[in-house]
């Protein structure tokens, strides 16, 4: 049974993840700011598999390395990587943005992920084996007004992704890469910080994806034969042709 460490598990994507997996013989390590959710997450889940959360700040070199340094030793062999946790905060003109959201976003979205793995990288090495899943986003693909520094995490999310590939080609090690458009999660709540009804406006006359659409194409690019790669996917609502062109019902 292969064991997953899932970043940004206490909600959408990686939640929806979580769940889809515990079903389909992965062991969890599951992870997040919010311990409460995390161990509500653990209770539920662990009538399908074995689970174990961490709580950290993706941010903090420090609480990355005591977490995962604490790991019981039959958690230590991390077979997936899950680079999910993530967010984008604000939506304003790059003369009008706000300094401490432009930190949040490349602080959380490219160095957290990088954080997280430099950790677990080399253990993969070491094995020659191992999987690593990038959430970009179509936002990585396409610049979209008022987007800049959130997009640019993500352009940054979806070269890391191919240097990963590149670097750790003589190592064996999978690296995929997927990039959702327009998902209903916390994503829109956090971007507004807390406005509920512009939040909920994003997805206005339309279906959106689910956290649990992503979460079955990354069980898709798990479980492909041990010669596959899938190594670059962006997934849209079909109501969605571009990070700009979006069909609204009235
Ligand atoms: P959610 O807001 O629902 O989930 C974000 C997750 O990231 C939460 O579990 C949160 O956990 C975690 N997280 C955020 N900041 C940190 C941090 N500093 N340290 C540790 N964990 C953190 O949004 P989504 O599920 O939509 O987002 C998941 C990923 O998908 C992100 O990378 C996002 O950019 C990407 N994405 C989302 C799209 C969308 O439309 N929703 C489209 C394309 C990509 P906690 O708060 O407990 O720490
Ligand atoms: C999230 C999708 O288009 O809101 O990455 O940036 S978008």
């Amino acid at each position: 049974m292969r064991t997953v460490l899932i970043t940004g598990a206490t909600s959408g994507i990686g939640e929806a993840t979580a769940q889809l997996l515990a079903r389909n013989h992965f062991r969890l390590i599951l992870c997040g700011r919010r311990q409460d959710r995390l161990h509500r997450l653990q209770a539920e889940l662990k009538q399908h598999t074995e689970v174990i959360t961490l709580v950290f700040d993706v941010r903090d070199k420090k609480k990355i390395d005591e977490a995962i340094t604490s790991l019981p030793a039959d958690w230590k062999t991390i077979d997936v990587l899950i680079n999910n946790a993530g967010n984008a905060h604000g939506l304003a003109p790059v003369q009008g943005g706000d300094v401490e959201d432009w930190d949040a976003m490349i602080d959380i979205n490219v160095k957290g992920l990088l954080y997280v793995s430099r950790h677990i990288i080399p253990g993969m090495v070491e094995r020659q084996r191992g999987h690593i899943i990038n959430i970009g986003s179509i936002a990585g693909k396409e610049v979209y007004p008022n987007g800049n520094i959130y997009c640019a995490s993500k352009f940054a999310v979806d070269a890391l992704t191919q240097g990963m590939r590149l670097d750790l080609n003589p190592s064996g090690i999978k690296v995929t890469a997927i990039h959702p458009g327009l998902v209903e999660t916390e994503f829109s709540l956090v971007r507004f910080k807390g406005d509920a009804e512009r939040a909920k406006s994003v997805y206005r006359g339309l279906e959106p994806l689910h956290g649990e659409d992503v979460a079955d194409l990354i069980l898709f690019a798990l479980t492909r034969p041990d010669h596959v790669v899938v190594a670059d996917l962006v997934v849209l609502p079909r109501a969605q042709a571009s990070a700009t062109v979006v069909k609204r019902q009235a």
